[in-house]
């Protein structure tokens, strides 16, 4: 990784220009022949929801802030397999601007691997400064798909979301897809997983589903075409009383999810960063390239 401190001396003087110069940067390489469903968007989402997940707010540590990933114990935690494809991709981007630190390299790939795909405009700021390998996580940070509706609570609410906003969040699967040699799981959630919309809902709800029958970990295949999955944690949201209603609000209505996604993401994207570090900065939106 580079050298050049990223950080609060150079975010003082940079504008929205410079940071639409960075997006469209990172914008123009989305695309991408051959990997996956032809973009890197959803995986360079993914890393940046993996590098502000990790956020406690009791103890105030993890989240977006020190973009601890850079360091081997982190990035070898196994909830962040594959997502040195998206740092790579980001590395490129960091040598062409220099000054930006990685979280908010990091983030940034976040709002645009979204309004890129379609999805609603994510208000964002710099400020994250790059940390030392002492700021990492302890494992486990990150939810387990494995799991219900009682370890998404435990997961979400110690970043400090609630039930609502848990289930807006959960819309990004609509994009990208896992892998078997990353998660061990397999499939998109979506039959078009580089769009962003509120697809994964209304799948959730409306299609029957069933225990894909392999040696793999235990995933829902829908039954009509068994190219689609859910995880456990996906299927906890269409049977738990309190977050159903939600997904079911989302699968009819668009817009509401949009306007509920944004302003949740944009909230994951700041976690860990302390205020002052904002330096009396507000949220910007960065135009779609
Ligand atoms: Fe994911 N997620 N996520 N996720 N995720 C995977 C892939 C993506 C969970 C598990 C997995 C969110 C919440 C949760 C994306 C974005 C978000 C994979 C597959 C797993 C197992 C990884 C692989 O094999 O490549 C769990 C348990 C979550 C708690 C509900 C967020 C809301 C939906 C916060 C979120 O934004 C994206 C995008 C991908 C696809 C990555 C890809 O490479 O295509």
């Amino acid at each position: 990784y580079s050298q050049q401190e990223g950080g609060a001396a150079a975010t003082a003087e940079k504008t929205k220009e410079d940071y639409q110069k960075v997006y469209n940067a990172i914008a123009a390489g989305l695309e991408k022949e051959g990997y996956d469903d032809g973009s890197l968007a959803p995986v360079i989402l993914r890393l940046a929801w993996h590098a502000s997940g990790t956020y406690d707010k009791e103890t105030k540590t993890g989240g977006s802030n020190y973009a601890t990933m850079r360091f081997p114990s982190e990035a070898g935690h196994g909830a962040n397999a594959g997502l040195h494809v998206a740092r790579d991709y980001m590395e490129n981007i960091k040598k062409q601007f220099p000054w930006i630190s990685y979280g908010d390299l990091w983030t940034l790939g976040g709002v645009a691997a979204i309004q890129e795909t379609g999805g609603p405009t994510i208000p964002w700021r710099p400020g994250r400064i790059d940390g030392v390998e002492v700021n990492q996580t302890p494992d486990g940070r990150l939810p387990d798909a494995s799991q219900g509706s009682k370890h998404l609570r435990d997961i979400f609410y110690r970043m400090g979301f609630n039930d609502r906003e848990i289930v807006a969040l959960a819309g990004a699967h609509a994009l990208g897809r896992c892998h078997v040699d990353r998660s061990g799981y397999d499939g998109p959630w979506t039959f078009s997983p580089v769009t962003f919309s509120n697809q994964f809902y209304d799948l959730l709800l409306n299609e029957p589903w069933q225990w894909k029958k392999w040696k793999g970990p235990a995933q829902y295949e829908d039954k009509k075409t068994r190219s689609l999955m859910m995880l456990p944690t996906d299927m906890a949201l269409a049977t738990d009383p309190k977050f159903k209603p939600v997904v079911q609000e989302y699968a009819k209505d668009e817009e509401t999810f949009f306007k509920d996604f944004a302003k949740a993401f944009a909230t994951l994207l700041e976690l860990g960063v302390p205020e002052e570090q904002w330096k009396g900065k507000q949220p910007m939106t960065i135009d779609t390239a």
